[in-house]
C-alpha cells in the first residue's frame, strides 16, 4: 500500500524558492501539514498564506539559518509538540558560490557552501531523526545533485559538498538499520530556479547563460520524484533518484540549440 501524506507533517528546509517551494505545493495537494523553514520570512509567510488559501492545509513558518546549530536546535524544539513529530524531513536547503579555481576562490565562498550544505543539513538531521526513532516512523530526503557524482571545472567545492551529502546519506541508512525510518538522495542535473542567481551573486545575465538554448528540469519535476519516493510503501526504501534533463547527459555536457 503506498503511503498516504494526508496529515502527515512535513519539514522542508530551503522552502522560499526553487525546489522547496515546488515541493510545499505538491505535498499541500496532498494533504500533508508543512513547515517551511529558511532565511527570507516574508517569502516564507507569503507561501504558507497561499497554499492555506489554495489547498486548506495547516502550515507553519520557520525562519532559520541553517548554519546556525543552536538557532536549528531552538527552532526545532520550540515547535508546538504535535509539530514536532515530523514524518518527513527534505533537507533541501543549499547554494552554490562562484565558479573560480580551487587555488583562486575566496575562502568566504567554500564556509558558505560548507556550512550550509554539509553542515547546516546535518544539524537539521540531528535535530529531527531522533524523534523519528522514537516514534518508530520517519522519511529524510537529502537533496544532492549530480554534481556529487561527477565533479566539473570551478566546482569543486560544491561539489564535494554534494559528494558529502550522498555519503552523508548512505551513512544516515546504515544507521538508521532496525528502524522504519527511510532515507532517499535526491540528485539532479540542471533546474532552473534561483540556485544560478545566487552562484553568480545576482547576476541575472551570466545566470541565464547556464539554461540558454535547452531544456532544463524544473522544480516541479523534482518535487514529483520526491513525492514518487515518499509515498512508496513503508517497506521500500528510495535510496537514490538520479534525474537529468534530456539536453543533458554529464555535468559538463550539455545539448544547446542556436538561441
Ligand atoms: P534556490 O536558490 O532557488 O533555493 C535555495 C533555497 O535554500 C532557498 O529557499 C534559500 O532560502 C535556502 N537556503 C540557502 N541557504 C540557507 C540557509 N543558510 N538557511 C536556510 N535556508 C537556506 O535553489 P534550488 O531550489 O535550485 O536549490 C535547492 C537545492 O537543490 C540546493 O541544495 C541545491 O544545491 C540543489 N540542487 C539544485 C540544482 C539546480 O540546478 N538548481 C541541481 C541539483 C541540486 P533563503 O535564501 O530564504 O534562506
Ligand atoms: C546544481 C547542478 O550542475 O549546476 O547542483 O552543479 S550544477
Amino acid at each position: 500500500m503506498t503511503t498516504s501524506l494526508a496529515h502527515q507533517c512535513i519539514l522542508i528546509t530551503g522552502a522560499s524558492s526553487g525546489i522547496g517551494t515546488a515541493c510545499a505545493h505538491f505535498f499541500a495537494q496532498a494533504g500533508a501539514r508543512l513547515i517551511l523553514a529558511a532565511r527570507r520570512r516574508e517569502k516564507l509567510e507569503a507561501l504558507a498564506e497561499a497554499l492555506q488559501k489554495r489547498y486548506q492545509i495547516q502550515t507553519r513558518s520557520l525562519p532559520l539559518d541553517v548554519q546556525d546549530s543552536e538557532a536549528v536546535m531552538t527552532a526545532i524544539e520550540s515547535l508546538p509538540a504535535d509539530w514536532q513529530a515530523i514524518d518527513v524531513l527534505v533537507n533541501n536547503a543549499g547554494l552554490s558560490r562562484g565558479l573560480d579555481k580551487q587555488y583562486e576562490a575566496p575562502l568566504q565562498d567554500w564556509e558558505e557552501m560548507i556550512d550550509t550544505n554539509i553542515k547546516g543539513l546535518l544539524y537539521v538531521t540531528r535535530a529531527v531523526v531522533p524523534g523519528m526513532v522514537a516514534r518508530g516512523q520517519g522519511h529524510v530526503v537529502n537533496i544532492g545533485s549530480i554534481a556529487g557524482r561527477q565533479t566539473y571545472p570551478g566546482g569543486s567545492v560544491y561539489c564535494a559538498t554534494k559528494a558529502a551529502v550522498k555519503s552523508l546519506s548512505e551513512g544516515l541508512k546504515l544507521d538508521l538499520l532496525g528502524t522504519p525510518v527511510r532515507v532517499t538522495n535526491i540528485e539532479p542535473g540542471l533546474v532552473e530556479t534561483e540556485f544560478s542567481t545566487v552562484r553568480f551573486r545576482g547576476d541575472g545575465d551570466r545566470a541565464q547563460t547556464v539554461y540558454q538554448g535547452m531544456t532544463p528540469l524544473t522544480p516541479d519535476d523534482i518535487a514529483d520524484a520526491i513525492l514518487y519516493a515518499i509515498t512508496r510503501p513503508a517497506h521500500v526504501n528510495i535510496s537514490e533518484i538520479f534525474l537529468m534533463p534530456t539536453d543533458q547527459s554529464s555535468a559538463t555536457l550539455v545539448h544547446r540549440r542556436p538561441t
